[in-house]
């Protein structure tokens, strides 16, 4: 479905034995080089998010090779793989282009939210590229809230994304606020292999080198 100019969400795209490799290799990531845990903000509170990055670390407000913000190891590398599968996942929402062979995400993140879990309504523009960011959900669903260009609030569509779920947003949706108003508790799909909890995988190009 097409949320918005650029923002199109693929119902169940992920089939479950790839959710399962996915959750797999985001518990190898979680235990290093540098460790799943609440990103600090620079006024002091904790996001209630945890969090690891590939290829790229993000930390509030920029992009690095090495976590020095957390544990000062430097971040895993980006697979092939995972390449191919941003390449997939241009392909179902957007069509097998120009634009979806070229998607070279050199960054993840992976978000892991608990049933109290939260993300504030925000823009992500510490990326110099313009390319779509592809977001993947598995486990618990959540409320999504997709909002507008000018500012947090109103207007804003609240869309709930569900395990296997893909959402792309490119173009002039690439710079919306958004943000994880609420996650649904044991919506959880037991396939997946995450036996509570939601994760989110965000890939992106961030046009650094
Ligand atoms: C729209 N994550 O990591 S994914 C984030 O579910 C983030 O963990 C949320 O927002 C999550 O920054 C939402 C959907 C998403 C991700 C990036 C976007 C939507 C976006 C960038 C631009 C516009
Ligand atoms: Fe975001």
């Amino acid at each position: 479905a097409v949320v918005a100019d650029g923002a199109v969400h693929v119902p169940d795209w992920l089939p479950p034995e790839r959710r399962r490799a996915l959750v797999d290799a985001c518990r190898a990531w979680a235990r290093g080089p540098v460790p799943l845990r609440h990103t600090v903000l620079p006024g002091g509170g904790a996001m209630s998010v945890r969090t690891v990055c590939v290829g790229w670390h993000w930390q509030p407000y920029r992009y690095s090779r090495t976590a020095d913000d957390v544990n000062g190891a430097r971040v895993a590398d980006f697979p092939g793989w995972l390449v191919g599968l941003g390449r997939e996942a241009l392909a179902a929402a957007y069509g097998d282009g120009p634009e979806s062979r070229g998607y070279t995400p050199d960054t993840a993140l992976v978000n892991f939210y608990d049933s109290a879990a939260r993300m504030g309504m925000h823009q992500d523009r510490q990326e110099r590229s313009p390319a779509p960011v592809v977001s993947l959900s598995i486990g618990d669903a959540c409320v999504f809230r997709f909002g507008n260009t000018a500012n947090r609030g109103r207007p804003y569509t609240d869309v709930e994304l569900r395990s296997g779920d893909l959402f792309v947003f490119g173009g002039p949706s690439r710079l919306a606020y958004h943000g994880v108003p609420k996650v649904l508790a044991e919506s959880g799909d037991p396939s997946a292999g995450l036996p509570r909890g939601r994760l989110n995988i965000t890939l992106r190009e961030t046009g650094l080198r």
